[in-house]
Parts: structure tokens; C-alpha cells; sequence
């Protein structure tokens, strides 16, 4: 039986090394929820929440999840007897729409507190297979094509397996050509456009087939399928999505209708580790490949990507840089490494999420808490 009895939700502020832009916005301090669940027995677990501070991404931010989960997420949990950890994300379904970050930051958490309850790596639990994980980089828009060149073979140089670059309309074609060009005809390249694109861009978006692009992700709208799928016959180069696939229903209709072949899982996009998990095995049913894809999260979102890219159909590198790419000093020990091969190492051999959390450190960076507890809880456990 897993039975949570307190939930403490912080927001920290962290600044990025570097900003990091997007076509829909940019950010150079990330302002991160971070939650911390208390189990009935006092096993302890960090979980983190992919929410942004603007809803440029989707439409939930840290606000809106502080909300959700103070008034909604928690209470379905706190105090409630679950027999299997898969039960916690359909509790949190019943009649209770959208909100799928404020969702899986908890539901994550309890797959960690399931995790160190047992003994287990976290990666173990979900069924990840891989003692190392191929990773990749998420260039944010450059000034240059210049500069964009020049980050790109610094990153192919410390080793990393793919080189994702971030486009819009203005700061494509000829950014991805001048890599393409100076790295060379087998350089791994992908490019992200964050729904920059309409379908009257499907031309345009055709001049970069001969640019022989591992993929790219998420030309158009957030939530659409059926123009990706009309792109996708007017391409060669496979459409991978991202903000689309919300839930494994819209990975089904994505292989229904055509409207890409490659899937980026976050497990904090689709609501937690469960549904991440359906969409992974319903993707390896259908030969889709799929890639775990990044947040600029802290050391502890991160644990949870690198566990879950260590199941067997993430057969793309993810992205899962390192802690220094993104973080004068990451709030975990050890810090996330990347070797010269561009691998990340799993934690299999530690239980959970196989960091610790330097919680003096996240103290200090704490600029709001709330702790709520199950009604039903003698004391408060200090976390
Ligand atoms: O679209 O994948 C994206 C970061 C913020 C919002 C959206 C995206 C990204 C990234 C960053 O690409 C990947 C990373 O965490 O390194
Ligand atoms: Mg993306």
C-alpha cells in the first residue's frame, strides 16, 4: 500500500547560465515548483514540475500549478491508500481536466517514494532497461548562423549523440544549412520550431528535406494533428511532436492519421510516469520510435528523464544535458555528467531517484513554501 501524508510544495528560483530562446519566448532564470511528499512509513521523495513561468509552452505555468495542486492535486492524493502507484494518475483524471503538469509533478513523486520504498533505482521500477543514456543538445535561437555553427561544434566536440536546433520564420533555412554545411553531410541535426509554422509554411518547410534532418519537431500549432499529418506527406524528413501528444489518445491518433513519426515523451507534458509509459509501449507496438525530451529542469526533473529514457524504445538521444550546460551549481549530488561518448549514466545502483537533493542549498533558493497534510496525519514531518 502506498499512502502519501504530506505534500510540500516550494518555488525556487535558478538562473540559467545562458538564456535560452525559443520562437515563443525566452527565459534566462528559470522559476522552478519543486514538490517533496512524505509517505505514511516517512520515506521521503523530490519530485519537480516542468511548468515555465509563461504559458508560451502550454498553457499551464507555475502559477496556475501552484493553484492546481495546492486546491485539486494533492487533496486526491493526501491521506488515500493506493495498492499500486499506476492507480494515482486515473485518480487524478476522474472529472478533472487538463492541469497535466500540476499531475505529474506529483504523480512523479509518488513513482519515487514507490521507488525508495522498495529499494529500487527509479529507472528499475519503470521498467528501464539501459545503464546509459544517449544524449543530445536543445540549441535556443542564435543571433547568427555564426554563432549557431559555432555552439553546434562545441557540442559535437564534448561528444553529445544529436544537435537539436531551435528555428522560427526569419532564423531557419539558413541556420540549419550553415551547420549542416560546416558539420558536415552525418552530423546528427534535428530542428524544433515550437509551433512557429502555419500549413501555408509547408513549402518553405519542404527547403529543409535536402538538409537530411534526423527530424523535426513541432512545426505547428500546439495541439494540432491534422496539418502536421498533412505536412508530413508533403516531407521527407519524419515530423516529430511534442506539445501535441498529450496523453497516449492523441499518440494513437498521431499514427492514425499520419501526423508525424517520432514521438519527444516529457513525462511532466503528458501527466506523470504512467501515462508516459502507455504512449512508450503503444509507440513501440506501431515501430514509432520515441526520444525524452527536456524542460531546462533542475537535477531533479532530470532523474526522472534519465530514468525514463532508460526504457527500452527511447532508441534516440534525449534531451538530457548535463547539469553544467544549464546551472553554475545544480540543486543534486552527485551533479548530472555526460562522458566524452555523450552518455549520461543511470543510477541503477541507488534507490529512487538516485541523487540526493541538497536540500540546504534548495532552502536557501526557496522563495514560497506551502506543506499540506493528509487529514488523518498525527505530526508534521519536516521536509
Ligand atoms: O520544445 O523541447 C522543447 C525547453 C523549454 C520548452 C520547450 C522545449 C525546450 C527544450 C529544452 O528544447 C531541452 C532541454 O531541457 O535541454
Ligand atoms: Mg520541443
Amino acid at each position: 500500500m502506498l499512502r502519501i501524508d504530506q505534500i510540500t510544495l516550494r518555488e525556487i528560483r535558478l538562473p540559467l547560465r545562458e538564456p535560452f530562446r525559443i520562437s515563443s519566448g525566452v527565459v534566462d532564470e528559470r522559476r522552478i515548483a519543486l514538490v517533496a511528499l512524505v509517505h505514511a512509513d516517512d520515506v521521503t521523495a523530490w519530485s519537480e514540475c516542468v511548468a515555465r513561468e509563461q504559458p508560451n509552452y502550454s498553457s499551464e505555468t507555475i502559477d496556475t500549478v501552484w493553484h492546481a495542486i495546492t486546491e485539486w492535486v494533492a487533496p486526491r492524493v493526501l491521506g488515500r491508500s493506493f495498492s499500486d502507484v499506476r492507480e494515482v494518475f486515473p485518480a487524478l483524471e476522474r472529472d478533472f481536466r487538463g492541469h497535466l503538469m500540476a499531475k505529474a509533478a506529483v504523480e512523479m513523486g509518488v513513482w519515487v517514494v514507490a521507488a525508495e520504498r522498495v529499494g529500487a533505482s527509479l529507472a528499475n521500477l519503470l521498467g528501464g532497461t539501459r545503464s546509459e543514456i544517449a544524449t543530445g543538445i536543445s540549441l535556443g535561437i542564435q543571433r547568427s548562423p555564426e554563432t549557431l555553427v559555432e555552439k553546434a561544434r562545441q557540442a559535437l566536440a564534448l561528444g553529445y549523440r544529436k544537435v537539436k536546433i531551435k528555428i522560427q520564420p526569419g532564423a531557419d533555412i539558413a541556420y540549419v544549412g550553415a551547420v549542416r554545411a560546416a558539420l558536415g553531410p552525418t552530423a546528427p541535426l534535428m530542428a524544433d520550431a515550437n509551433n512557429a509554422y502555419t500549413i501555408a509554411d509547408a513549402e518553405h518547410l519542404a527547403r529543409l528535406d535536402p538538409l537530411e534532418l534526423m527530424m523535426i519537431e513541432q512545426p505547428f500549432a500546439f495541439d494540432d494533428l491534422v496539418q502536421h499529418a498533412e505536412l508530413q506527406r508533403r516531407l521527407t524528413t519524419p515530423i516529430c511532436l511534442d506539445e501535441s501528444i498529450t496523453s497516449v489518445d492523441r499518440a494513437r491518433d498521431m499514427a492514425a492519421l499520419g501526423s508525424g513519426r517520432v514521438v519527444n515523451i516529457k513525462p511532466g507534458r503528458v501527466g506523470g510516469f504512467t501515462a508516459s509509459l502507455a504512449i512508450h509501449d503503444f509507440c513501440e507496438t506501431k515501430g514509432i520510435p520515441v526520444w525524452c525530451g527536456g524542460m531546462l529542469e533542475s537535477g531533479i526533473g532530470r532523474a526522472c528523464n534519465v530514468a525514463l529514457a532508460s526504457l527500452r524504445n527511447f532508441t534516440k538521444p534525449g534531451d538530457v544535458s548535463p547539469s553544467a550546460r544549464y546551472w553554475e551549481r545544480d540543486i543534486v549530488t552527485p551533479e548530472w555528467t555526460m562522458n566524452a561518448d555523450g552518455m549520461v549514466r543511470v543510477p541503477l545502483d541507488r534507490p529512487g531517484l538516485g541523487v540526493d537533493v541538497d536540500t540546504d542549498r534548495v532552502d536557501d533558493l526557496t522563495i514560497r513554501k506551502v506543506t499540506l497534510t493528509a487529514p488523518n496525519r498525527a505530526g508534521a514531518a519536516r521536509v
